[in-house]
C-alpha cells in the first residue's frame, strides 16, 4: 500500500502533442500561387513514370493520393493539375513552424518536414492544457504562414500521433488517459501507427482486425508471432507507451572544414590554414555556447584519402589556445603521412551539452 501511493507521487503523466500539417506540399503550392486555391491538384506525379508526392483535398475526394503513380491519378481525376516540387519552399515552412513549437517547449521531435511530437508536459506558457496549447499552436502556424494543420493530443505519442488523423484538415482530437483503452480497442489494425503494412497483413490474415483482437494474444505470443516488436505491440494494444519524445536529434559533433582553393603541399601554409580555420570553429563553438572533449583534425589529401586524427581530454575543451596547440600538435605528429593536402578540417565531438541532454532523460525516466 505505501509503496502504491509513494509510486504515484512520482508517476508523471505526459502530455504529448502531435502536429501535422495538412496536405503539406500542396498547401504551400496553392498558398504561394493563388491560381491553385481550390483546385485539384498533385504535387509532383508529372512525366510518363511520375508518382503523386500529396494531392491538395480536392484532389483526394476523386480517390487521389500519396504514391499513386501520375497517370492514375489523371485517369481518376481529369482537370487534376500537376505541380512541379519546391523542396526549398517546403523546408523553409518546416523551419518555421519548428521556430513556433519553440515558443511553446523544447522538447521537440520532428518525424518528417511536416510533422512533429511536442512533449509539454511543462511548457513556455506555463499552460497545463494540452488542448489549449495545440489550439494556440495551430493558430499560431495558420498566422504566420497561412498553412492549416492538425493536432493530436494524449499522454504518449503512440495516440498523439493517431489522435492527429482523425479531424483532419484542420482539426484536433484529445484522447484522455481513461478513454484510451476503448478507443484503441475499437481501432482498426491498419491504423497502429507503428504496425507496419506487411505485419497488419499478417494480422489480419490470423483474423486479428482490430485491437481488442490483438488485446487477447499473451505476450509470449505476440513475440512468438512478431518477433521483437511483439513486445511493443503487446504494450501499445494496452495504451503503454513510454517512449519519450526525442528532443531535435541531440547535437553531437560541432566542426568546420574548408576545400583549399589549391592543393598544399608547404607545412607552413598547411599551419596557416588551419589557424584560420580555428578562428571560424571557436567562433561556431562560442555562438553554440557547447564544447567537447574530443578534437578531431580532418585531412583529405590530393588523392583523396581522408585522414581523421583525435585526441580526447578528461575536461571540455574551452581554450582556444588549447585547442590550437592541440590541433597543430596533430597536424605535425601526422605530417609524414601526405604530400598534399586539399582539404583542412576541426570538429569536437563527446559535448558538453549533449552529456547533459543525457542526465536529463535520464532523471525524467526516474520519475515513471
Ligand atoms: N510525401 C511524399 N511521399 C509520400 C508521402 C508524403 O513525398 N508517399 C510528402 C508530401 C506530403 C508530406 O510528405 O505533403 C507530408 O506527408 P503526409 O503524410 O503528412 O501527407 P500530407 O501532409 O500531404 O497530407 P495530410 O493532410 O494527410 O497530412
Ligand atoms: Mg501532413
Amino acid at each position: 500500500m505505501i509503496k502504491t501511493s509513494l509510486n504515484s507521487l512520482f508517476l508523471v503523466i505526459r502530455k504529448i502533442i502531435h502536429i501535422d500539417m495538412d496536405a503539406f506540399y500542396a498547401s504551400v503550392e496553392q498558398r504561394d500561387f493563388p491560381e491553385l486555391r481550390g483546385k485539384a491538384i498533385a504535387v509532383g506525379g508529372g512525366g510518363r513514370r511520375g508518382v503523386v508526392a500529396t494531392a491538395s483535398y480536392e484532389a483526394r475526394k476523386y480517390g487521389v493520393h500519396s504514391a499513386m503513380p501520375g497517370f492514375k491519378a489523371k485517369k481518376l481525376c481529369s482537370n487534376l493539375i500537376f505541380v512541379k516540387p519546391r523542396f526549398e519552399a517546403y523546408k523553409e515552412a518546416s523551419q518555421q513552424i519548428r521556430a513556433i513549437f519553440k515558443n511553446y517547449t523544447d522538447l521537440i521531435e520532428p518525424l518528417s518536414l511536416d510533422e512533429a511530437y511536442l512533449d509539454v508536459t511543462e511548457n513556455k506558457k506555463n499552460e497545463a492544457l494540452a488542448t489549449v496549447l495545440a489550439t494556440q499552436i495551430r493558430a499560431e502556424i495558420f498566422e504566420q504562414l497561412q498553412l492549416s494543420c492538425s493536432a493530436g493530443i494524449s499522454y504518449c505519442k503512440f495516440l498523439a500521433k493517431i489522435a492527429s488523423d482523425i479531424k483532419k484538415p484542420n482539426g484536433q482530437t484529445v484522447i484522455k488517459p481513461h478513454k484510451a483503452a476503448a478507443f484503441i480497442e475499437q481501432l482498426p489494425i491498419k491504423k497502429f501507427y507503428g504496425i507496419g503494412k506487411v505485419t497488419a497483413q499478417k494480422m489480419e490474415a490470423i483474423g486479428i482486425h482490430t485491437g481488442n483482437d490483438l488485446k487477447q494474444l499473451s505476450e509470449l505470443n505476440m513475440v512468438k508471432n512478431f518477433g521483437k516488436m511483439g513486445r511493443f505491440y503487446y504494450n501499445i494494444v494496452r495504451g503503454i507507451d513510454d517512449r519519450p519524445v526525442n528532443t531535435e536529434r541531440i547535437r553531437k559533433s560541432i566542426g568546420v572544414e574548408r576545400t583549399l582553393a589549391e592543393n598544399l603541399t608547404e607545412l607552413s601554409e598547411i599551419i596557416n590554414q588551419l589557424k584560420m580555420l580555428l578562428s571560424k570553429f571557436f567562433d561556431r563553438l562560442q555562438r553554440a555556447n557547447n564544447y567537447g572533449r574530443t578534437l578531431t583534425l580532418k585531412l583529405k589529401t590530393a588523392d583523396f584519402q581522408i585522414i581523421t586524427r583525435s585526441i580526447s581530454k578528461n575536461y571540455y575543451l574551452k581554450d582556444i589556445a588549447e585547442i590550437e596547440q592541440l590541433a597543430l600538435q596533430l597536424l605535425q605528429q601526422n605530417a609524414d603521412t601526405f604530400e598534399a593536402i586539399r582539404l583542412i578540417g576541426l570538429s569536437t565531438t563527446n559535448l558538453e551539452k549533449e552529456a547533459q541532454a543525457e542526465w536529463k532523460t535520464k532523471q525524467l525516466r526516474l520519475d515513471f
